[in-house]
């Protein structure tokens, strides 16, 4: 990564928790279809249905997000602790969810008729959130020469259609080029673009795109998925939380429930507890926590998220200096009371398991020389020892009996430089 490009991701890295949006058409049948509830992700309904493209573009026509109120997604994100949007421009459905010199958009194709993304656009630059597009830049069910796309064969049934390099080339550049140029023309400053599924595009191609970017906006972040690798930053799987040290930068995309876009019988919600768990884990491998909602067809976020994400908001409020601007723990090992984060001058335990007794933590090398409790500011009292000519080291911190709040505490202790940990923190 050139340093131009590490300066960009300085807001990325800070921010830690992001907000996912998976909004389009797919919402309106919102995983059923024909009177069957259809498998799998709500987004993936045309595929997985086997909709034809007439039929799916039907739909377009019904969609019409007359509840859709930018400023109140954007309070939702700011509400819970978020720091960045990302929201599907267009997903693998090929509909662009704005305006677009191509005919298939939310403007000229529903009878919404608006643009949402510049109401976005408004209502993130007014909030200090940063604005970023989801694309499908290989994936087009609907662009002739896109991945997947489908065309029906000799009346058998639908058929997926083998990619052609050739017109794969030529959908990148009639469609795919011309509408990620539109993203970064048409809404001023742009955070990232999170592209993904990159499956049958080259590297070559992959490069050409990044480059565009970078060549509309400098500091606008590509995301790993473009593809081959280069990316301004990786991207883990799908709701995938590393157990062990990651190096670079890296995000992961999870879902609230099991879909991505909206379907109105998954209930399947994590619980507010789970989803601090996880972005705590997240944290605590300097990784970024992008969690979804799948907002309805109305234009409503459902209101099991904005539920969740309020709780979250709450912990971050006094919890957050714990999160935001850190880095991942400086120890080489998990420890089964919780996680830890760290930054200059500050190592911040987050206590998942009350411990029954005192809390020792082996291996920290630098001079503590306060511990409190974040909630509150109220310090612990510790001890700190040293085994002469050894690098075996011990805190203990006396923690009140009880628990003084049901979910994760945080205690920050204020040391003296930079984190520092012996390699092999063994306790004797
Ligand atoms: O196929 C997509 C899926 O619909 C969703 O958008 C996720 C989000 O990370 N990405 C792809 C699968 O990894």
């Amino acid at each position: 990564m050139s340093e131009e490009k590490s300066d960009a991701l300085a807001w990325w890295r800070e921010a830690r928790f992001g907000m996912f949006i998976h909004w389009g058409i797919y919402a309106q049948p919102a995983g059923e279809w024909k009177g069957e509830r259809i498998p799998s992700l709500g987004e993936w309904i045309m595929r997985n249905a086997k909709i034809p493209i007439p039929e799916y573009e039907k739909i377009a026509e019904q969609f019409n997000p007359v509840k859709f109120d930018a400023e109140e997604w954007v309070s939702i994100a700011k509400d819970a602790g978020m720091k960045y949007l990302v929201i599907t421009a267009k997903h693998h459905d090929g509909f662009a969810m704005f305006k677009s010199a191509h005919p298939y958009n939310i403007v000229d194709a529903t009878p919404y008729g608006k643009d949402p993304m510049a109401d976005l656009a408004a209502a993130c630059q007014k909030a200090g959130i940063r604005l970023c597009f989801y694309y499908s830049q290989a994936q087009d069910w609907h662009a002739p020469g896109g991945a997947g796309h489908w065309e029906e064969d000799d009346g058998s049934g639908w058929t997926q259609q083998p990619v052609e390099p050739e017109r794969f080339t030529r959908y990148l550049e009639e469609k795919a080029k011309p509408q990620v140029r539109e993203l970064l023309t048409q809404y001023g400053p742009i955070g990232l673009i999170w592209f993904d599924t990159p499956v049958v595009i080259t590297k070559e191609q992959s490069i050409e795109l990044r480059d565009l970017v970078h060549s509309l906006q400098p500091d606008c972040l590509v995301s790993g998925r473009v593809g081959h690798g280069v990316g301004d930053y990786g991207s883990l799987g799908d709701n995938q939380h590393p157990d062990g040290a990651v190096e670079g930068d890296w995000e992961t995309p999870c879902t609230i429930n099991d879909t991505w876009g909206y379907k109105f019988y998954d209930d399947n919600w994590k619980s507010p507890e789970d989803l601090i768990r996880l972005l705590v884990k997240c944290a605590a491998k300097g990784v970024n926590y992008l969690l979804n909602v799948g907002p309805t067809a109305e234009g409503v976020i459902p209101e099991p998220s904005v539920e969740r994400l309020k709780a979250v908001g709450q912990w971050l409020k006094f919890n957050g200096e714990a999160i935001y601007g850190t880095r991942a723990t400086p120890f080489p090992c998990d420890f089964d009371w919780g996680r830890v984060t760290c930054k200059s001058g500050r190592v911040y335990l987050h206590i998942m398991n009350w411990p029954e007794e005192t809390l020792r933590i082996a291996g920290l090398r630098n001079r503590v020389l306060r511990a409190l409790m974040l909630a509150g500011s109220v310090s612990v009292p510790f001890s700190q020892s040293h085994e002469p000519g050894s690098d075996s080291r011990m805190v203990e911190l006396n923690l009140p009996a009880e628990q003084p709040d049901p979910g994760i505490v945080v205690l920050a202790l204020n040391i003296e430089g930079e984190p520092e940990v012996s390699s092999l923190p063994v306790e004797k």
